[in-house]
């Protein structure tokens, strides 16, 4: 997809509609102007690396939100609400009030859907556009993603957020930017996430995975072998990393490892806080970046106290230098083995593209996903039992290679099978895995689907609406 064509011809599907009904339901103000889709994701291939600055290897997949927006002029509040009533709380909320550390305190749908706000208002505010006084917005959020489940819904959200309010602004800003801008805002939400999410769910292209290279951002589109079927599995055990400092632990042992390795190297440690950025300061290979774990990191747990030492620091300043505010209290971490499962990975997701430019042949790539779930589960220590279990059944249902994708500790598979296996594997797994749990028979396509590359995000007008006139905005064009 071309930078340019981030705005699409109207699709009026059966969502679209039902959300357009919700919409008109709700406000009583008509019908929305205009629409924003965004999608989630699938890993295949370089997971936990994204926050260390080595490459991803993500797909969209079709589930996605949808946010319909209208603006409203001479307020300057946003009213949202959600199709699911049930699950999902309608807000309201003066805008210039939506700040970062409210955001932080909770994990409300409506705050994550406010992180993007916030990074739309800060965007213009850096960049010295004229900001629209008194306009305000209505939105209505639709979403098939399932939540909590590694698929990336969170940034769906957040991405969605962004791209309604600079639309609704009339704000042109390139794909990487809106990208960068909508991984920084998710950070509100308090996990130092690394941009994976949120870049896949602006650049993907229908029938490509994309390698996304961080530092500067670059996508590169691959095609996967013919032959496959991608199957996303879900192992029903819901792990929200926003609510527990699970993830940010990660983050925080990688950055401690590339501290201490860089003290160990006589290189300024404090300024360093991703392995990528040690790698290149070292001008190393991979390989010596592993010897270099092997010879720096022992692998029993290192003791808050025992960092300290090493780093010559007092416990606040590494608090401050190193630390997020919600592991301060965490007193023991693993990062012999943290380290080691990220120069892997990243030796890995190489290979990976490799073998996709080249033989693209099944079984290695397959090969390739099973070596990166047995690292997540022995190094990362984030696997989980109900995953473990769906794991080994795709192995025994012939699948090519598996793997947790997304953060883990739940969440879902991903699983590469032969097309010609794909409803004989799909039947397996219902009868194996989800027979013994007390799935709703109408909700099994939702926990088990094969899927396939998706679009990335896009806009279109409500069909008929003339944007343009409606108020004396600017132009909604985003480049
Ligand atoms: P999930 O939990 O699927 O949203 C998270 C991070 C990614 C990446 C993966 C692990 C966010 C928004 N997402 O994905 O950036 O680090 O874990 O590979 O923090």
């Amino acid at each position: 997809m071309s930078a340019g064509d981030i705005w699409q011809e109207s699709n009026k599907d059966d969502s679209i509609l039902k959300l357009e009904h919700h919409f008109s339901q709700t406000f009583q103000k008509g019908k929305p102007e205009y629409y924003v889709k965004v999608p989630g994701r699938v890993n295949l291939i370089g997971e936990h690396v994204d926050y260390c600055g080595y490459s991803v290897f993500p797909m969209a997949i079709k589930q996605c939100i949808i946010v319909a927006a209208k603006r409203l002029s001479g307020h300057n509040i946003v009213r949202i609400t959600n199709t699911d009533t049930q699950s999902y709380e309608d807000v309201s909320q003066t805008i210039s009030d939506i700040d970062a550390v409210t955001i932080g305190k909770s994990q409300s749908w409506t705050n994550y859907f406010f992180c993007g706000i916030k990074g739309a208002q800060e965007y213009m505010t850096e960049k010295q556009l004229k900001t629209v006084e008194n306009v305000g917005f209505l939105f209505a959020v639709s979403g098939n993603i399932p939540e909590s489940a590694g698929l990336s819904s969170s940034s769906a959200l957040v991405t969605a957020a962004l791209i309604s309010t600079l639309a609704g602004y009339g704000v042109s800003v390139p794909r990487h930017q809106l990208a960068e801008i909508s991984a920084k805002c998710e950070r509100y939400i308090g996990t130092a996430g690394g941009g994976m999410d949120q870049a896949i769910a602006i650049h993907a292209k229908k029938g490509f995975a994309s390698r996304i290279n961080f530092n500067p951002l670059t996508i590169q589109q691959f095609r996967l072998p013919d032959d496959v079927t991608f199957i996303v599995a879900q192992s029903l055990a819901i792990k929200n990393k926003a609510a527990s400092n699970d993830f940010n632990t990660r983050v925080v042992e990688c950055r401690l490892a590339s501290q201490i390795i860089a003290k160990s190297q006589n290189i300024d440690w404090k300024n360093l806080t991703v392995l990528s950025q040690l790698q290149k300061t070292l001008k190393y290979s991979l390989d010596e970046m592993i010897k270099l774990v092997h010879q720096h990191l022992h692998k029993s747990k290192f003791t808050k106290n025992e960092i300290c030492e090493i780093l010559s620091v007092t416990e606040d300043e590494l608090n401050v230098i190193s630390l997020t505010p919600n592991t301060t209290n965490v007193l023991e971490f693993y990062l012999h083995q943290r380290a080691l499962h990220v120069f892997k990975e990243a030796k890995r997701m190489e290979k990976f593209c490799e073998e996709c430019e080249n033989s693209c042949s099944p079984i290695e790539l397959g090969e390739l996903m099973n070596l990166s779930h047995t690292s997540l589960r022995d190094l990362y220590d984030c696997s989980q039992s109900d995953l473990e279990e769906l794991i080994e059944l795709c192995k025994q249902g012939g699948a090519y290679g598996c793997k947790l994708t997304g953060a883990g500790w739940g969440g879902c598979v991903v699983i590469m099978v032969p097309s010609n296996i794909k409803e004989k594997f799909i039947q397996f797994l219902k009868d194996k895995f989800y027979s013994k749990r007390s799935v709703d028979k109408n909700k099994l396509t939702k926990v088990i689907f094969a899927t396939k590359p998706s679009d990335g995000a896009f806009i279109f007008k409500s069909p008929g609406v003339e944007i343009d006139k409606l108020y004396e905005l600017p132009p909604l064009k985003i480049l």
